[in-house]
């Protein structure tokens, strides 16, 4: 939690100083339920993540310099540079991508736990979304594969409460998003998505149920973010004393500090050191992504069609 808060309070910082171009989707305050769910999974399992996915890639072990080289456009980024924020992918560990379309991961994950079925592997399949992505229409068609053929795959919607500026209780029928599973035959449970010890048991039990053959679950993490949508939300359709309120009383990592010391499990030094780790990492990423190469324009063409065996001659 704290790499990831400080990943994303150092793109804050490239941005301000205009390094950093484009937009983003910052995850600060909903880092429990990234490292909640990941850090509950083995190694094999898969992801698949959303345009606020750089604390999923972290939390599934993306490589931060890799990652901030990416976001900073250098050939040494994930895609090379080309895709920016909402296109981390690293198959190598398990990270299947993020998806710039809302609910675009939601058949993917679905297909890659068909996959794993097939191939009668161990492995499960995590599928993160958001409130907003639970009113498309392949929510409820992934939802239904997913049930009907028991895949092992585990569909976990960040609830931050808000789409772009439309309040969740306003925009989903019902507001009771765990609730949708019981239609698609999936146990659907809702946890305090800020709690990352909650979300870490929830995950535990839906991968279990998903290694048993059992099939598929939902989870509702509830969670908050204290940013605006990306960076050019004004945040004018909530209050600021609600986001402070978040902010001050029910901060994830804050949350997870005062559990560590009530229970003796960190002390306050170990504490520090945790987070100055987090810090220190993010900022050795920075340097060491800022002296990457910077694509060449001649190749931009090259990195975005495949070869097209058969063609070459082709008019
Ligand atoms: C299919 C589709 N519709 C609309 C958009 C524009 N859009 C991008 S993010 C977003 C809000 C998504 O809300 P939610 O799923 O709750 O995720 P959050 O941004 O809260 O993390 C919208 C409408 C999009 N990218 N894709």
């Amino acid at each position: 939690m704290w790499t990831i808060r400080a990943f994303e309070q150092g793109l804050e910082e490239l941005f301000q100083r205009g390094l950093l171009h484009g937009t983003m989707h910052l995850s600060i305050g909903q880092e429990a339920v990234a490292t909640g769910v990941c850090g509950a999974l083995a190694e094999g399992d898969l992801i698949t993540s959303t345009h606020r996915g750089h604390g999923h890639c972290l939390a599934h072990g993306a490589d931060p310099e890799r990652m901030m080289a990416e976001l900073l456009a250098k050939e040494s980024g994930y895609c090379k540079g080309r895709g920016g924020s909402m296109h981390i992918a690293d198959v190598s560990r398990g990270n299947l991508g993020a998806n710039g379309i809302v609910a675009g991961s939601m058949t993917i994950a679905a297909g890659a736990a068909l996959a794993q079925q097939q191939q009668g592997s161990d492995a499960v399949v995590v599928c993160f979304f958001g409130d907003g992505a639970a009113n498309e229409g392949a929510f409820h068609e992934a939802l239904n594969l997913a049930g009907i053929w028991d895949l092992p795959v585990i569909y976990v919607c960040e609830n931050n409460q808000y789409g772009m500026s439309m309040a969740t209780a306003r925009a989903a029928a019902g507001n009771d998003i765990a609730g949708r599973g019981a239609a698609y035959g999936l146990p659907g449970t809702k946890v305090n998505g800020n709690d990352i010890l909650a979300v870490r048991e929830a995950t535990l039990e839906a991968a279990a149920r998903a290694r048993a053959g059992e099939g598929a679950s939902l989870i509702e993490a509830v969670t908050y973010r204290y940013r605006g949508h990306s960076k050019s939300d004004r945040n004018l359709y909530r209050t600021r004393e609600e986001i402070t309120e978040w902010r001050d009383e029910r901060d994830p990592i804050d949350a997870f500090t005062r559990y560590c010391t009530e229970h003796e499990v960190l002390s306050e030094q170990e504490i520090t050191a945790a987070s100055q780790r987090g810090k220190d990492t993010i900022k050795e990423a920075v340097a060491g992504a800022m002296t990457g190469a910077e694509p060449d324009p001649t190749e931009l063409a090259g990195a975005a069609y495949a070869a097209n065996p058969g063609m070459e001659g082709a008019a």
